[in-house]
């Protein structure tokens, strides 16, 4: 019995890894204040090394202009603070996405501006990484 519960454990670790190694781009964020100057995200996953970019938006869901960013490492980071470089009001939607270090002229860096290609989005599968949210 002892050993049967080594061996469980010792794959539930494993099983644990792989899932790192495979998870997928993603950010995750709730609704929130911003009274402090500060948009948080939970958790975030990256592939690589990059930035999480805050966009205003609205209930088009098309991503605005940049209000805020953060750098990122590969894999997951949690409670990712991007400092807001403009006001938010109560009631406004900002979408929080991955965008990664390709296409700048500088490593560590942040030079994307709305459409630019430099620090431009990640895509997964064509789609943007990106989750909105609504101040409150
Ligand atoms: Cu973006």
């Amino acid at each position: 019995m002892k050993s049967f519960a080594v061996a469980a454990a010792l794959t539930l670790t494993a099983g644990a890894a792989l899932a790192d190694d495979h998870a997928m781009p993603m950010v995750k964020a709730m609704d929130q204040s911003v009274s402090n100057g500060v948009v948080s995200a939970e958790a975030v996953m990256a592939e690589s090394n990059g930035w999480l970019v805050v966009h205003r938006t609205d209930a088009e869901m098309k991503p605005g202009p940049v209000v805020g960013h953060a750098p990122l490492r590969a894999g997951e980071t949690m409670d990712v603070a991007a400092i807001l470089t403009e006001e938010v009001a109560s009631g406004d939607m900002l979408m929080l996405m991955v965008h990664g270090e390709e296409g700048g002229m500088e490593t560590g860096v942040f030079e994307y501006t709305l459409g630019a290609k430099e620090d431009g989005p990640i895509r997964l599968d064509g789609n943007l990484v990106m989750t909105t949210i609504t101040v409150e």
